[in-house]
């Protein structure tokens, strides 16, 4: 005698017949995470230490706590090796600082290689003096590259070394998920496209 299938056998064997490949992609797309993740965390350990030693023509003495306070000034031209920005080997650079305390100005050109830490420039006078031009400019690619801390040494052979006290937040942060300096994903950043001359753009209609 042929026992009847009840509803609920059925269900079950369906599902039993698929729960394997439910746990592979599952499995599939958490590993893959996870490796995204790993991979992001160790990027962002790598980001709070920086530095390099140059050879080259020059002299410099400088030390920054924060780009906004300095002290020391210089200029040198040099080959480097180092760690720069998520980047390990060698470039040419061109350097100049100024620091006395209430202005700060780190100045870097780089050839044969990807960003170092950029510029900044920091005059705290022009506040209040009027003088055209703005207190701060920088062109670091993350939000709290402000928070580092720095010192260059150079005559002829010299050492530059960073701790970059706003990436040990973000590692931090990371570790739970967040990405204050939002450099998890692709770095650096594409560019943006740029913003139409003013010349391009349409004309008023009378
Ligand atoms: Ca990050």
């Amino acid at each position: 005698m042929t026992r009847r299938r009840r509803p609920h056998e059925s269900r079950g064997r369906t599902w039993n017949r698929f729960w394997p490949v439910a746990v592979l992609l599952a499995a599939a797309l958490v590993g893959c995470n996870a490796d995204e993740y790993s991979k992001a965390r160790f990027r962002d350990l790598g980001d709070i230490v920086r530095g390099h030693v140059m050879a080259g023509a020059g002299i410099d003495a400088h030390v920054e706590v924060t780009t906004f306070v300095g002290l020391g000034f210089g200029a040198y031209h040099a080959d480097a090796w180092g760690w720069g920005d998520r980047y390990f080997g060698p470039w040419n650079e061109t350097v100049s600082d100024f620091g006395v305390v209430w202005m700060n100005d780190h100045n870097e050109r780089i050839e044969g290689g990807p960003r170092v830490s950029g510029s900044h420039d920091f005059r705290f006078f022009r506040a209040f003096d009027g003088r055209k031009g703005p207190v701060y400019t920088t062109d670091a690619l993350r939000r709290a590259d402000w928070l580092t801390l720095r010192a260059t040494a150079f005559l002829f052979v010299g050492v530059d070394v960073e701790l970059r006290l706003g990436e040990v937040l973000d590692f931090v942060a990371g570790l739970f998920g967040q990405d204050p300096s939002q450099d998890d994903g692709e770095w650096p950043p594409p560019a943006k496209p740029a913003e139409p001359a003013a010349d391009d753009a349409p004309a008023a209609a009378p």
